[in-house]
């Protein structure tokens, strides 16, 4: 390995580890909680359309278990909203048009897909490719009676699934994993996310750019999704693929320590992201990357104390365990060793000098490195 990214200070907040797959419905919906938008706008995305965000939609009345004008109505609506977010071209066609996806109604198990009714999804979207679905559990109750599931936000959901979008935890974002009637129209972190995957938003605070080392263009990598001093960043190649992936983590307590990883492709476009994982660093600390005696990458949070809590990544995917016992000989990748040879807790030794305010990594894979610049 030569000569990689520097390490910027950095931290976070701490506790649990959650993922949020199904799209399930809000299990005890607060009425009188304010869904307020997380003040830092999280990007989460699955993957990318090869065509850009423009979709021909067609829905499939079989099996539709409210009056198929209340159906059609949900589908224009999540059109409308998507629209008119200036980021998303979509069209209602009729089902003979040869759609890019289609909406149908389904139960139980049907396909090859997760069955309906084994957990509280009510909804899944289809791969990131043309043509593509989204599949309604027609055993639920979509009626508009009390307890009935809101159709327009769930269609929504899926839809922003279908473009691209993932999970977020911002309890205002439309791609919060829970539905909710509230979360009617996409939210600064769906805009984010769309405009991190397509372009189409102005320069604004929180973007993250790359140019390339020797100088170049700022390219913008991500929208909004790091505004300074609540986000550190740095780059790291998570999956060993030699292409780096930028890595970003809540620095704020608020932020609970929660880090995403977002893999760019050879244009440098912005390809998927995983996580967030919370908990991931730990607030106050600053945080290093570096690989262990046995090459394993490791994440580590050194207190100002000298007490560290280490992660390590395991094949490729985010880091899930906490070693407390483990920094005998991280090598950080410019070249501190992190040591705790009696398994204290507390380094042996608080390195000197490390680090910057500035990342770089290899995030194309062409072997030039490119400077990573938060704005
Ligand atoms: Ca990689
Ligand atoms: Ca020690
Ligand atoms: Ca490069
Ligand atoms: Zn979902
Ligand atoms: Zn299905």
């Amino acid at each position: 390995m030569t000569e990689r990214q520097r390490p910027i200070r950095s931290a976070g907040g701490a506790l649990l580890v959650c993922s949020l797959l199904a799209c399930a419905p809000e299990e005890a919906p607060a009425i009188d909680e304010t869904l307020v938008a997380d003040p830092v706008p999280q990007v989460a995305v699955r993957g990318r359309l090869e065509g850009g965000p423009r979709l021909r939609l067609a829905l499939d009345l079989e099996g539709c278990p409210v009056p198929p004008e209340r159906f059609v109505a949900s589908v224009d609506a999540a059109v409308e909203s998507w629209n008119a977010t200036g980021l998303a071209e979509l069209e209602r066609v009729t089902a003979e048009g040869e759609p890019d996806a289609r909406l149908s109604w389904h139960r139980g198990k049907h396909g090859a897909c997760m069955a309906f009714g084994h957990d509280s999804s009510v909804a899944h979207a289809g791969p990131l490719a043309i043509p593509s679905f989204v599949h309604l559990d027609a055993a639920r109750d979509w009626s508009e009676e009390p307890g009935g599931l809101p159709l327009d936000q769930v269609v929504l959901h899926e839809v922003g699934h279908l473009l691209g979008l993932d999970h977020v935890t911002d309890p205002a974002a439309v791609m919060h994993a829970n539905y909710d009637r509230r979360r009617a129209v996409p939210a600064t972190s769906d805009l984010a996310g769309l405009g991190s995957l397509y372009g189409g938003l102005e320069d604004g605070p929180g973007d993250v750019y790359a140019r390339l080392e020797s100088g170049g263009e700022l390219q913008p990598l991500l929208r909004r999704a790091a505004p300074v001093g609540q986000t550190g960043v740095a780059a790291w190649d998570v999956d060993h693929d030699g292409r780096d992936e930028l890595l970003l983590w809540r620095t704020d307590p608020a932020g609970h320590g929660r880090l995403t990883a977002f893999h760019f492709g050879r244009a440098m476009e912005l390809d998927r992201s995983e996580g967030p994982m919370v908990g991931c660093v730990v607030p106050g600390a600053r945080v290093v990357f570096g690989t262990d005696a046995e090459g394993q990458g490791m994440l580590v949070s050194v207190l100002e104390s000298g007490h560290y809590y280490a992660r390590r990544f395991t094949q490729g995917a985010l880091p899930e365990v906490l070693h407390e016992d483990l920094p005998l000989g991280v090598e950080t990748e410019w070249g501190l060793v992190l040591l705790d040879e009696d398994t204290d807790g507390v380094l042996d030794e608080m390195p000197a000098d490390w680090g910057t305010e500035t990342a770089s990594g290899d995030l194309d894979g062409d072997g030039e490195l490119e400077e990573i610049v938060v704005r």
